[in-house]
C-alpha cells in the first residue's frame, strides 16, 4: 500500500484547522501520515496543536515561522515527507471521508492527479452533492493541465514524491502570495494532461488569505510572473497560460488598486518589465482600453500611463453606466446628485428592503408626524402607492427618485441592510433601527454563511462596509447591546430606549385596537388567535433573496382538533417568496404574509407558534403563551446558523417536534402557561424591560431636532 503525506500549514489559530485535521484522520485510505506545520510561539495553537497530535500516532509537527507565508511551510513539509505521494491542504478547509481513496484508486501511472473542489456553502447537504456529482459520469479523466489550473491552486491534487524529487519542485520563498504558481508552472513544463478524479472531492470553504496588503499581494503576483515568463520560453502553453491570467489578474485588480493614482508608483516599474514579456498573440481578443493600456505600459512613460489610465477610468464608468438602467441610476446618485446640496429636513424610512409600512421605522415615523411636523418625509417601497397617514411621498426602491431622494436626505431610517453600491453622502445621519433580538448567530459572529451565492468572507467584509455607515443604532436590550457591537463591530452610539416597534404592545386603547384589526381580518370576535411565524432557511431558497418554505404543520389535523374555538394566522418571513395554499382549511387558516405590521398581529393573537425567529423577544411584552415549533432545531443549531442562547434551556415555552405536540399543548395551554410562568418572567427580565412604550419618543427626540 503507498503512502501519502498530507501536508497541512496551519497559520492561523481558530478551530477550522481542527475540522480540517479531523477529515484527514478519518479518511477511509488508512496509509497516511499528516505534516503538521505550525508557529510554536503562539501559545494557544501551540497547546491545542500538540494535544491533537498526542490523540493521532500519524500526526507529526514541525514549527515555521509563519510570518514567512505558505510557500516557506509547504517546503518543510516536502522535505520531511517519507510518503509515495504528497498532498497539499489549506486549514480552512476539509475532505469527503474516501478522497484521499478516490485520488489514489485513479492515479495509476500518472504523476499527478487533481479531484473536485467544491464551496461547501454551496452544498450545505454532502449527500445530495455526492449525488449530484456522481451524475456527472466519468469517474476520472485526463484533462489538459493549463485548463485545469485555471484556479491558480495546488490544492487537492496528489502528486508523486518521486516526480517532485526527479524536478525538485519547491515554492517560491520570496513572495507570500500567489506561490502556488511556482509550483504549478513547473509542473506544466513537463506535463501535458493529467487525470482528474470527480468523486474526490474537496470542500474549500474560503479563498486562500493573504496577509499582504493589496500592494503587497500585485508585486508578489508580479515577482512571480516575472520570473517563471522566462522559464517557458519553449513551451507555449505554459507561456499563454501566464499571460492570460497577468492579463486577467491586471485587468481585474491592478486596474482597480489603480484607481488611487499614487498607487501606481511603486508598482510601476515591475508591471513595465513583465508586460514588455507578454506574447502579442495574447493580446489579440482583448479590449481596445486593455490594449491601450499596456501599450503606455511599454512606453515605460509613468506619467503618460497615469493620463491614459485616468481617462479610461472614467471610459469605463461610461461603459458600465450604460449597460443597466440601475448603474445609470448609480453613476447619476455619484457624481450628479451627491454633488447638490443636502436638505436638512428630508427624512428617507425603509422597512424590510422595502417591501412593507411597518417596523420601528413606522412607529418612528409616526411619532415625527406628531412631534416633528416642519420635516418632509419619503418612503422607499417595493410597490408604491399605499394609503399612509401623513401622506408622504412614496418612490420606488431603486428607481431614480429613491437615489435623487436618498443622496439629498438628511437622515436614513432604515431597519435592515442597505445595498452596498449606496455610498453614504457626507453628512448624512443614518438611523439603523434593525429589526430583531439575535437569537441567531449574525453577522461576523457567523461561521459560515450558507445564503445562495454569498461567499462568507465577502458576505462579512461588505457587513462591516455597511455597519460602518450607521451612526445610530437602536439596542431593545442590553444582550443586544453586546451582540451588536461585536457581531457588526458598531462603534458609534447604541440608543438603549428598548424598539420602537413595540410601542403599540403598550397602547392604552389595546382592547379597542383588537377589535377593530380583528374586523379587519373578518376574524370571528369569539375565536381565540394563534399566530404562527416561522423564520426562514438559510439554505432552502429559489435563488438569492427569494426563499422557499416547507409548511409542516398539519393544519387540517389542528382545525379538526382546535377549529371550534381557534383560529390560525399564518406568517411567513419577509424573504419567503411563496404563496400558501390554504383551500383545504378555509375559516380555520388565514395567510396574513402581506400584512403590513407583525406587531398588530401580536396584538389580536392569544398564543405564538414561531421557531427561530425573534418574534418571541418581542411577543414576550404581551405576557401571552409561546410554543416553539422546532422540528429542524438540530440541523438549524448545528449546521445552518448557531444561536447565542440555549434554547432548550432559556426559551420562555416548550419546543415541540410533531404537530401532535404543537396540538397537546395548545389544549392545555393554561397548565403550559404555569409551567413556563417562572421562566417567562425571568426572559421578561432580561429581554423586555426596556421597552415601555415610549421608545419611539425618546429615538425622535434624540435623533431630529426641533428645528431641521
Ligand atoms: N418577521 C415577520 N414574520 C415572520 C418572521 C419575522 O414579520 N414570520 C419580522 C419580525 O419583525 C422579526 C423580523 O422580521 O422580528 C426578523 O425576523 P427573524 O425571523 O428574526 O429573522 P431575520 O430577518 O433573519 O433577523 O437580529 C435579528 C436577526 O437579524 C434576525
Amino acid at each position: 500500500m503507498k503512502k501519502i503525506s498530507v501536508i497541512l500549514p496551519v497559520l492561523e489559530a481558530g478551530t477550522k484547522w481542527e475540522d480540517c485535521l479531523h477529515s484527514i484522520v478519518h479518511q477511509t485510505y488508512k496509509q497516511i501520515e499528516i505534516l503538521l506545520l505550525y508557529d510554536k510561539t503562539d501559545e494557544l495553537l501551540n497547546e491545542n496543536i500538540e494535544f491533537q497530535k498526542n490523540n493521532h500516532e500519524n500526526v507529526t509537527t514541525y514549527h515555521i515561522d509563519r510570518s514567512k507565508g505558505v510557500g516557506v511551510a509547504r517546503n518543510v513539509g516536502i522535505e520531511h515527507a517519507s510518503g509515495d505521494y504528497l498532498y497539499f491542504v489549506h486549514s480552512d478547509d476539509y475532505l469527503n471521508c474516501n478522497t484521499l481513496e478516490e485520488l489514489i484508486h485513479n492515479i495509476e501511472e500518472s504523476p499527478m492527479i487533481k479531484g473536485k473542489i467544491v464551496n461547501p456553502a454551496k452544498h450545505p447537504h454532502t449527500n445530495e452533492l455526492e449525488g449530484e456529482l456522481y451524475q456527472e459520469g466519468t469517474v476520472s479523466q485526463f484533462q489538459d493541465i493549463d485548463k485545469l489550473f485555471q484556479d491558480r491552486t495546488i490544492l487537492h491534487c496528489l502528486i508523486a514524491k518521486s516526480f517532485i524529487d526527479e524536478y525538485n519542485l519547491r515554492f517560491s520563498e520570496v513572495v507570500q502570495a500567489y506561490t502556488d504558481f511556482s509550483f504549478i508552472v513547473p509542473i506544466m513544463l513537463k506535463v501535458k494532461q493529467i487525470p482528474v478524479a470527480n468523486k474526490a472531492i474537496y470542500y474549500r470553504r474560503s479563498t486562500l488569505t493573504y496577509k499582504r496588503s493589496a500592494g503587497e499581494a500585485i508585486e508578489d503576483f508580479l515577482k512571480q510572473y516575472h520570473s517563471l515568463k522566462r522559464e517557458t520560453k519553449a513551451n507555449q502553453k505554459a507561456a499563454n497560460y501566464l499571460d492570460r491570467h497577468l492579463l486577467n489578474y491586471y485587468r481585474k485588480t491592478i486596474v482597480t488598486h489603480f484607481k488611487i493614482g499614487k498607487n501606481i508608483d511603486p508598482v510601476f516599474p515591475i508591471l513595465v518589465e513583465c508586460m514588455k514579456q507578454v506574447d502579442d498573440s495574447a493580446l489579440a481578443d482583448k479590449s481596445t482600453i486593455l490594449k491601450r493600456e499596456i501599450k503606455a505600459i511599454n512606453t515605460n512613460d509613468i506619467r503618460k500611463y497615469k493620463r491614459v489610465n485616468k481617462w479610461h477610468h472614467r471610459l469605463r464608468k461610461v461603459k458600465w453606466a450604460t449597460k443597466k438602467r440601475r448603474n445609470f441610476y448609480i453613476q447619476l446618485y455619484r457624481s450628479v446628485f451627491l454633488r447638490l446640496p443636502k436638505k436638512e429636513n428630508i427624512v428617507v424610512f425603509e422597512s424590510f428592503l422595502g417591501k412593507n409600512y411597518s417596523d420601528s421605522p413606522k412607529y418612528i415615523y409616526e411619532q415625527m408626524l406628531k412631534q416633528r411636523t416642519n420635516y418632509t418625509f419619503i418612503w422607499i417601497f417595493n410597490e408604491p402607492g399605499k394609503s399612509l397617514p401623513g401622506n408622504p411621498k412614496q418612490v420606488k426602491r431603486f428607481s431614480l427618485f429613491y437615489y435623487y431622494y436618498l443622496a439629498r436626505a438628511k437622515y436614513w431610517v432604515f431597519n435592515a441592510r442597505s445595498p452596498v453600491h449606496l455610498n453614504k453622502p457626507k453628512g448624512t445621519v443614518f438611523l439603523q433601527t434593525w429589526h430583531g433580538t439575535p437569537l441567531k448567530r449574525l453577522a461576523l459572529d457567523m461561521e459560515e454563511v450558507h445564503m445562495p451565492g454569498t461567499n462568507t468572507r465577502k458576505y462579512k467584509r461588505n457587513f462591516v462596509k455597511e455597519t460602518r455607515k450607521w451612526d445610530y443604532l437602536i439596542s431593545p436590550n442590553e444582550y443586544s447591546t453586546n451582540i451588536f457591537r461585536r457581531a457588526f463591530q458598531f462603534e458609534h452610539e447604541m440608543l438603549e430606549y428598548g424598539y420602537p416597534r413595540n410601542d403599540v404592545l403598550y397602547g392604552k386603547d389595546k382592547e379597542q385596537r383588537i377589535n377593530q384589526l380583528k374586523e379587519s381580518l373578518h376574524i370571528p370576535q369569539h375565536k381565540k388567535v394563534i399566530l404562527y411565524a416561522p423564520t426562514w432557511r438559510d439554505d432552502e431558497y429559489y435563488e438569492k433573496g427569494k426563499y422557499k418554505f416547507t409548511l409542516k404543520l398539519d393544519l387540517q389535523h389542528l382545525q379538526e382538533k382546535l377549529g371550534d374555538d381557534y383560529v390560525i394566522l399564518l406568517r411567513m418571513h419577509y424573504l419567503i417568496a411563496q404563496d400558501l395554499d390554504l383551500t383545504s382549511v378555509q375559516e380555520f387558516a388565514y395567510d396574513v404574509s402581506s400584512y403590513e405590521d407583525i406587531g398588530e398581529l401580536y396584538l389580536i393573537s392569544d398564543v405564538l407558534i414561531t421557531d427561530y425567529s425573534s418574534v418571541f423577544f418581542d411577543y414576550a411584552n404581551l405576557k401571552r403563551p409561546i410554543l416553539f415549533y422546532t422540528y429542524d432545531l438540530d440541523k438549524y443549531k448545528d449546521q445552518l446558523r448557531g444561536f447565542y442562547i440555549d434554547m432548550e434551556t432559556e426559551v420562555p415555552g416548550p419546543l415541540l417536534k410533531t404537530t401532535e405536540e404543537v396540538v397537546d399543548a395548545l389544549v392545555n395551554i393554561d397548565s403550559i402557561e404555569q409551567q413556563y410562568a417562572d421562566k417567562y418572567q425571568s426572559f421578561y427580565e432580561t429581554f423586555c424591560s426596556w421597552d415601555n412604550g415610549e421608545a419611539s419618543r425618546c429615538v425622535v427626540e434624540k435623533v431630529f431636532p426641533l428645528k431641521p
